[in-house]
């Protein structure tokens, strides 16, 4: 309080320094108030879609496929698959590991899609795996592991960096108006991350030949099935 009746308001900066700082403060607490209402809002909604269904959070959809999210893409496959309830909520795709997607289920919030997906099968039980051996559960899981470790940084390497957005942003239903401004950070942001990963050090050359030879061992994988080791 002292220090408050201390501040000169005779001097023209000070003042306005002061009411740029009120204004700023306004500003941040209107923001946290509204996110605040938003959220409460969002939870009565999730609380709302009764027992058991599951409340997939994820990104809004591409236009030629459920989602550009190849982990939102695969927690949906899997409900589709495993015949559980579920609805989508695009509003909130980052969850509590700050990735996506993201559950909600019986007032409960998981992330990670491996994490989402083992916990529905003990809660579900679900049995689209029972028909296999260890050795190929052992098989399956490699191939699940190069999938999400490997393939991905294949992906989004070529999508965000060596495409430079073109084709992502052809197939997403993004507002037109972050078109020209979503490579300039993305491509950055991609770019670098992949370095930290250690995939993005290689050339763009070596990062297709190691692509295109993914996909070609998925694909020998595969072979003519829609499924790996269908039974
Ligand atoms: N291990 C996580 C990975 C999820 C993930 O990386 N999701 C990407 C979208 S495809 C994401 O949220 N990226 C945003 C970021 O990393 O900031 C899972 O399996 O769910």
């Amino acid at each position: 309080m002292i220090a408050i009746t201390q501040i000169n308001l005779s001097n023209p900066w000070i003042a306005r320094g002061c009411v740029l700082s009120a204004g700023l403060l306004m500003a941040f607490l209107a923001k946290e108030t509204a996110e605040w209402w938003k959220k409460k809002k969002l939870r009565r909604e999730w609380n709302s879609v009764g027992k058991d269904v599951v409340i997939l959070h994820q990104f809004i959809r591409g236009k030629y496929c459920l989602n550009l999210s190849p982990y939102a893409l695969k927690v949906e496959t899997f409900l589709r698959l495993a015949n559980i309830k579920y609805v989508v909520d695009s509003d909130s795709p980052y969850g509590p590991k700050g990735k996506c997607p993201w559950i909600t289920l019986n007032g409960e919030d998981l992330g990670d899609s491996e994490i989402i997906i083992r916990r529905l099968v003990q809660d579900f039980k679900v049995e689209l795996n029972n028909h296999l051996d260890n050795r190929r559960k052992a098989e399956l899981e490699a191939v699940r592991i190069m999938a999400d470790e490997y393939v991905f940084w294949c992906v989004i390497t070529w999508r965000y960096w060596l495409d430079g957005c073109v084709t992502f942003l052809q197939t997403h239903s993004f507002p037109t108006l972050l078109n020209p401004i979503f490579p300039f950070f993305m491509t950055r942001a991609i770019r670098d991350k992949a370095v930290m990963h250690g995939f993005g050090v290689h050339t763009p050359d070596e990062i297709y030949e190691f692509s295109k030879t993914a996909c070609k061992t998925l694909s020998k994988i595969l072979g003519k099935s829609l499924f790996v080791f269908r039974g």
